[in-house]
């Protein structure tokens, strides 16, 4: 049985070999993304049992895909296949400065054909904890039920649920984001935002008024991201602030937030009986850590660390590199 399932879109990503307009890259790498199998390859590396649920078309895109989740210890036989709508495919640019630009293939892809009586009791047997992002919701008319569902039935069969907002931008207008991830928050335990998502939402507020706002929408945790500040989470019996993990150079931001959530996730199931400080404490050291290693690499998760790595930068021990 797996600790932990997540459901969402991955997509082969395009990198261009250069950096520069995107319209001249003569040359391409191929790999994976998508926000919920970023994470599940970070909890997999940590050594959680993970369960990645969704859908792909029946194309060589999708055989990769499932490959590469499944050689990453990734859970992929729920995952289906669907012969009329393609695996999604994404690109990014990169200029030089600042995070990469990002171009969607994605509209009519297997997952936007999404719909709530497709959620099954059995993706969530066994298991401990549901997470999803407010990408999901982003992709088709019938995606946002989707998660609703599967947020809905997860809780029904007792397990926790984390939402990411995961605010992408160029995938729908503000105001349908905003009305729908507003209205999934009350279905998760754990609440994970970045500030300016937290903004986005509720509008401009003290860091400790956005923990007490979403503590009364209904949530357990509240897990604030600030980014190069650290983070810093709140339940009704505590509020702790994180140092962030100092790295010399950013490479690529894309996949902070994934390797951040999959770090607190770990530490925060592996800390269940703990007291709420001690239990933040340890699980946002984690995802500081996890963050900051993954901004040092161009993809999204090749960078994330396996436990022994974690346990040991966390305890301040060296690497034997030759
Ligand atoms: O969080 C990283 C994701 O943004 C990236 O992997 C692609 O899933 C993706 C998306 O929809 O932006």
């Amino acid at each position: 049985a797996a600790d932990v399932v997540t459901l969402g879109e991955s997509m082969v990503l395009l990198q261009p070999m250069s950096e520069g307009p995107l319209a001249y890259a003569p040359l391409f790498t191929r790999s994976l993304a998508g926000a919920e199998s970023n994470v599940a390859i970070g909890l997999s590396r940590l050594g959680l049992s993970v369960r990645w649920i969704s859908r792909l078309g029946a194309d060589p895109f999708g055989d990769y895909v499932l490959a590469t989740l499944a050689g990453e210890g990734v859970d992929v036989s729920l995952t289906e296949r669907d012969g009329a709508f393609p695996t999604a495919v994404y690109f990014k640019e990169f200029k030089g400065y600042g995070d990469p630009n990002v171009y969607y293939y994605r509209k009519g892809s297997a997952v936007s054909q999404w719909t709530p009586d497709r959620v099954d009791r059995n993706w969530f047997e066994g298991a401990r904890h549901l997470h999803v992002t407010g990408i999901t919701p982003a992709l088709g008319p019938g995606t946002a039920d989707t998660v609703r569902k599967a947020m809905t039935v997860a809780r029904e069969m007792g397990l926790t649920v984390s939402f990411d907002p995961n605010l992408r931008r160029k995938l729908w207008s503000e105001e349908a984001a905003r009305e729908t991830l507003l209205s999934l928050i009350p279905l998760c335990d754990v609440f994970m935002p970045g500030l300016e998502e937290a903004e986005f939402l509720v509008g401009p507020m003290t860091e400790e008024a956005y923990g007490a706002h979403f503590l009364t929408m209904g949530v357990n945790a509240v897990v604030l991201k600030l980014g190069e500040e650290g983070s810093i989470g709140f339940t009704s019996l505590a509020a702790v602030r994180s140092k962030p993990h100092k790295v010399s150079r950013v490479i690529d931001t894309v996949g902070a937030g994934d390797a951040f959530a999959a770090g607190f996730l770990s530490a925060w199931l592996a800390e269940e009986g703990e007291n709420d400080e001690e239990r933040l404490g340890l699980a946002l050291a984690r995802a500081n850590l996890m963050g900051a290693l993954a901004t040092q690499y161009r993809g999204d998760w090749e960078g994330m660390p396996k436990l022994s790595e974690v346990n040991r930068m966390l305890e301040g021990g060296r690497e034997t590199t030759r």
